[in-house]
C-alpha cells in the first residue's frame, strides 16, 4: 500500500511538473506573438516614405494619363515624365509642369507661349518645379521637395496643351 502510493506521488508530482513545462512555453509563445504583433504595429505606424516615385505619360493624342498626382508633405518627389509617342519635340513636345499655388492657368499658359525660346517655361516665380520639353520616346526625371499642404495645378506649358493636358497634384 506503501509502495503504491509513493508511485501515485510520483506521478502526480510528474504530472505537475509537466504541466508547469507547458505553461512556461505557452508564456513564451504568447510573449512572442505579442512581440510580433506589436513589430507589426509599429510598421503600419511608421511615417510615410521619405520619397514618393512618381512615373506620368504623355502621348501623341495630346493627354497625360494621370489627372492626379497625390504625395505627402515632407517627401521628396522623385518625378519621371515619360513621352510614349513618336511625334517630335517641335510639334508635340511634353513638359510637366508644376503650378505655385493659385497661378493661374490661362495666364500662364499666355506667357509660356511667349518663351518659346526657353522651352515654354518663362521666368519668374510661378514655378515650384518643371522637366524638359520632350520629344515622342524620350523621358525626363526631377527631384523636388513637395510644397506644403495643399492642391497645386500642374500642366504641359507647350503652347495649347493645357487645355487637355491638365491636373492636380495633391500634397497630403
Ligand atoms: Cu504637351
Amino acid at each position: 500500500m506503501k509502495k503504491l502510493n509513493l508511485v501515485l506521488a510520483l506521478f502526480v508530482s510528474a504530472l505537475v511538473l509537466v504541466s508547469c513545462k507547458d505553461a512556461k512555453k505557452e508564456k513564451k509563445e504568447v510573449a512572442k506573438e505579442t512581440t510580433k504583433v506589436e513589430t507589426k504595429v509599429a510598421k503600419k505606424a511608421a511615417p510615410a516614405s521619405k520619397e514618393a516615385v512618381v512615373t506620368i505619360e504623355g502621348n501623341d493624342a495630346m493627354q497625360y494619363n494621370k489627372k492626379k498626382i497625390t504625395v505627402k508633405a515632407g517627401q521628396k518627389v522623385k518625378l519621371t515624365l515619360k513621352h510614349v509617342g513618336k511625334m517630335p519635340k517641335s510639334a508635340m513636345g511634353h513638359n510637366f509642369v508644376l503650378l505655385k499655388k493659385g497661378t493661374d492657368l490661362a495666364k500662364f499658359s499666355a506667357l509660356a507661349m511667349a518663351a518659346k525660346d526657353k522651352d515654354y517655361i518663362p521666368s519668374g516665380d510661378l514655378i515650384i518645379a518643371h522637366t524638359k520639353l520632350l520629344g515622342g520616346g524620350e523621358e525626363d526625371t526631377i527631384v523636388f521637395d513637395a510644397p506644403e499642404k495643399g492642391e497645386y495645378d500642374f500642366l504641359c506649358s507647350f503652347p495649347g496643351h493645357y487645355a487637355m493636358m491638365k491636373g492636380k497634384f495633391v500634397v497630403e
